[in-house]
């Protein structure tokens, strides 16, 4: 129906357009063509005068209007360093393409208006003009140097890559269809390697987990932080399609390609709350967060840095937005210790960790760590039960009282403590769980807890410090009906005397 009537409208309108054109040459044969020409010539003029100002007060009414969404001005200033550069560029670009705009729109209406025809003037014909030829090819020329040159120089400063000895952090950014993957760097600093071929379930982006260099790099969750005033080199990787790392308020924003690791280095030169107290000083910004909600926080309390994907990548593109915190130095410490090594909490141990038969530098020293104040805490308490702890990495080879080789690190960790408190003296006990015969279970119990008490002698400690005791199956932990807790039964203990 509405189809029906816009089609009838069309050919309406069409009607009475072909009429007025009729009635005009009628009226012109009426009263000679001259007369109807000048009286064109004149209203045209005139209407393009007219048009002239309405639009140049439009223009500067609506640049008036809209100058708070400007880039590099008012609440849209830049939070990068490099932002500011960028914003200039494009502020100088806008000054000399304004002039011209200016220029050009004012000759072109008080031309149409100042020589509208007339009987007594006629055109003069200028066939060719070098000294004008000259002019607009040069200036234009000159501008354009001017502003390509600037441009180039802002491209090297804005692209340039961190020198081998700067102080920068470097975190990594993969998008896949539909998130953003951010490992930051471990203690060490440094990233991991990566191969693409090992990608699973669990490790998404392909962490090559024999490279220690991984084993401390963290996966962080939906919130990113970064220190405010330190260099931050962003390394940018796709999984599946191409998507693009975009932080508007920091002019940062870069392809993200599958196959080609691309990067952006920048400083971020605002916290959130320093942006949060700019945006306070607009109007605008004054307004309720929520329109439903009068009485609710202002927008620019809850204004949040966001890291988007500027490309549509697909249906779910919208849910790659992320949050980006620029927090000072110390609350960013605060938060990075409180992350977690992705290798250490998700695959250790797994079935998939390459590293399952070996201990790690990281975790020798977790364990020395969590050893020394244990039985620290264990010397100084008065709790009976206290003064007894479980050695939870020592093994004996099956059926054996072998120690096997990676049981060496708790003990020299033992030793350590034996060393640290030269007073103490200790039981060390073996015990075991209840299958096979009570008595053959005591005996290797005896013998497990003798290899540790040799083992320590031979680390010096004196042995009139060491009583080594075989309790077998006598004294469980808890009922040996599964396999589990038969396990934990299986154990070595020792308690201070
Ligand atoms: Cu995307």
């Amino acid at each position: 129906m509405t189809a029906l009537i816009i089609l009838l409208c069309i050919i309406l309108i069409t009607i009475v357009l072909v009429q007025i054109g009729k009635v005009t040459e009628l009226t012109a044969q009426i009263k000679g063509e001259r007369e109807v020409l000048r009286d064109n010539s004149k209203w045209n003029g005139l209407l393009s005068l007219i048009f002239l100002v309405i639009f140049m007060v439009g223009v500067f009414v609506s640049t008036w209007q809209y100058k708070n969404q400007m880039l590099g001005y008012g609440p849209h200033e830049s939070a990068s360093e490099h932002g500011i550069a960028l914003d200039d560029m494009f502020f100088i670009t806008l000054v000399f393409t304004g002039i011209v705009f200016l220029l050009t729109h004012i000759a072109l209406f008080w031309f149409a208006y100042k020589y509208r025809w007339s009987e007594n003037r006629k055109a003069e014909f200028i066939s060719h003009d070098n000294r004008l030829e000259i002019i607009w090819t040069a200036i234009p020329a000159i501008v354009m140097t001017f502003l390509v040159v600037r441009g180039l120089n802002a491209w090297n400063t804005v692209m340039a890559d961190i020198g081998p000895d700067e102080d920068a952090i470097e975190i990594e950014a993969t998008g896949q269809q539909f998130n953003w993957i951010i490992r930051y760097p471990g203690p060490d600093g440094k990233l991991g390697a990566r191969n693409y071929k090992l990608t699973t379930a669990t490790n998404q982006i392909g962490q090559d987990f024999t490279d220690p260099k991984n084993w401390d790099d963290v996966v962080v969750g939906q919130e990113l932080y970064l220190p405010v005033g330190k260099k931050v080199r962003v390394r940018i990787l796709a999984k599946d399609v191409l998507h693009n790392f975009f932080l508007p308020q920091f002019r940062v924003k870069m392809d993200a390609v599958p196959g080609l690791p691309t990067y952006f280095v920048f400083t971020p030169i605002k916290t959130t709350s320093d942006y949060r107290n700019e945006l306070r000083k607009y109007e605008e910004y004054n307004e309720p967060f929520d329109p439903a909600d009068p009485t609710g926080p202002k927008r620019w309390e809850k204004f949040e840095y966001e890291l988007a994907c500027a490309e549509l990548c697909g249906k779910g593109h919208y849910s790659m937005r992320r949050i980006l915190k620029v927090v000072s130095q110390e609350e960013y410490d605060e938060w990075y210790r409180k992350q977690e090594s992705y290798y250490l909490t998700q695959v250790r141990g797994k079935d998939e960790d390459p590293n399952k038969d070996k201990v790690l530098d990281v975790e020798i020293l977790q364990r020395a760590k969590a050893f020394s104040e244990s039985i620290k805490s264990a010397v100084e308490s008065e709790d009976e039960e206290a003064k007894t702890l479980t050695l939870n990495h020592i093994n004996f080879e099956t059926g054996a009282a072998a120690l096997t080789a990676n049981s060496k690190y708790e003990l020299d960790n033992l030793v350590t403590g034996m060393n640290a408190f030269p007073q103490i003296r200790i039981e060390i006990a073996g015990h075991t769980d209840n299958t096979g015969d009570p008595a053959s279970n005591r005996e290797l119990s005896q013998q497990r807890a003798a290899a540790v008490a040799r083992y320590l002698t031979e680390r010096g400690i004196d042995a009139g410090r060491l009583r080594s005791v075989g309790y077998g199956d006598t004294k469980p932990l808890g009922p040996n009906d599964t396999d589990e807790n038969r396990a934990k039964n299986r154990r070595t203990e020792f308690t201070i005397l």
